[in-house]
């Protein structure tokens, strides 16, 4: 092997052996560069005759090319290389479960409103929200509720700071406040026609929504839910009350297999009163009357602090628990569960 042969093959063994692209171009220098064993060769040809210098020359220049593609071939290949090991570093195992993200829902007692808010609105009713801080005068007094009736006293009902003695603040302890503010704006708007004698549209309202009580225990809880209904109208009647009523358990039961009772109460907002029971033919709680709601006839009292003639004007309000129909529907036997924001428990019913 010639002596160019044999430095284009040392070139090649160099710049294998060269492991980074740093290497590589400390092996090249050896070869090309200034100092490098290419240039001292073609420095050496100066003193040769001029026909030697030529085929010299060219062999020269045969060998550094021959160097130069094998370093190009080299770098190509180490960048390769590192192209590579970076894919495998940076590489993401798309067979891998994802991270869950945790899914949310309604609560059931939310599920609940909603459907009252639904069936009620398909019989016409409105659905009033308002303050959970009441007055006295809305929370009992216009609901004919006497001075000395015992849920006024501290027992049953909170008071908040910030009233009078006259008016204290008070959290509200049934949604019945929503439905006089609602009748009370109603009849301001069609006052008018009714001091002409002329008709009024009827008040159809439900109200639902949070309500209080200092009461705690595996069937109570402090704060509980309510969902009251007003209709109110020159020709309402308790007939009137029980097809809506009905209706609205066997929708919301989805059993039309189910029978009411009206049985005797006593309200001072309704006169007369009646707790609605209601009983299954069929299905797991067959047999059993549940109380589901409170009803009456308004009081004349009541209907007269709507700002109405209770001669002219007459109807019926009910009044029911929203956790219990939850509890009902769901077959949960303990409210506390609906409070203590257990996911374990929510999750079901998402
Ligand atoms: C019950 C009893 C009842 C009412 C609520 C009512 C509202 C107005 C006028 C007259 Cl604005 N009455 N509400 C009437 C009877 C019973 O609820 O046991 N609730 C769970």
């Amino acid at each position: 092997m010639n002596e160019l042969d044999a430095l284009v093959d040392s070139a090649r063994a160099a710049f294998a052996q060269a492991a980074t692209p740093t290497d590589l171009e400390n092996a090249k220098a050896q070869y090309l560069g200034k100092s490098g064993r290419i240039t001292e060769l073609m420095k050496g040809m100066a003193a040769l005759p001029v026909e030697e210098k030529k085929t010299r020359g060219a062999a020269i220049n045969v060998a550094k090319q021959a160097i130069e593609a094998a370093l190009t071939e080299r770098r190509q290949a180490l960048a390769d290389a590192e192209l590579e090991a970076q894919l495998k570093a940076e590489a993401l195992d798309v067979s891998l479960p994802g991270r869950q993200r945790g899914q949310g829902g309604l609560h059931p007692v939310s599920l609940t409103l909603e459907r009252i808010e639904v069936i009620f609105g398909s019989q016409g009713f409105e659905v009033a929200e308002g303050p959970e801080i009441e007055s006295d005068w809305f929370n009992f007094t216009a609901l004919n509720t006497p001075e000395d009736h015992p849920a006024r006293s501290m027992h049953d009902t909170f008071y908040v700071e910030g009233g009078s003695a006259k008016a204290p603040n008070l959290l509200r302890t049934h949604t019945s406040p929503m439905q006089i503010r609602h009748a009370v704006q109603h009849v301001k708007r069609y006052r008018a026609a009714l001091d002409a004698g002329q008709p009024m549209p009827e008040i159809r309202v439900i109200a639902p929504g949070r309500t209080y009580r200092v009461d705690s225990d595996a069937t109570h809880s402090p704060m509980f839910h309510q969902c009251e209904g007003l209709w109110i109208g020159e020709n309402v009647s308790f007939k009137d009350l029980k097809v809506v009523f009905t209706d609205f358990c066997r929708t919301f039961f989805e059993s039309d297999d189910l029978v009411l009772r009206f049985r005797p109460s006593f309200f001072p907002f309704t006169e007369p009163s009646a707790e609605i029971d209601i009983q299954f033919q069929s299905g797991p709680l067959a047999g059993r009357w549940l109380e589901v709601a409170g009803s009456g006839q308004v009081h004349p009292n009541v209907v007269r602090n709507m700002g109405l003639d209770p001669e002219r004007f007459i109807g019926f309000a009910f009044g029911m628990g929203p956790d219990r129909l939850t509890m009902l529907r769901y077959g949960v036997n303990d409210l506390r569960l609906f409070f203590d924001g257990d996911v374990r428990f929510l999750s079901q019913f998402r």
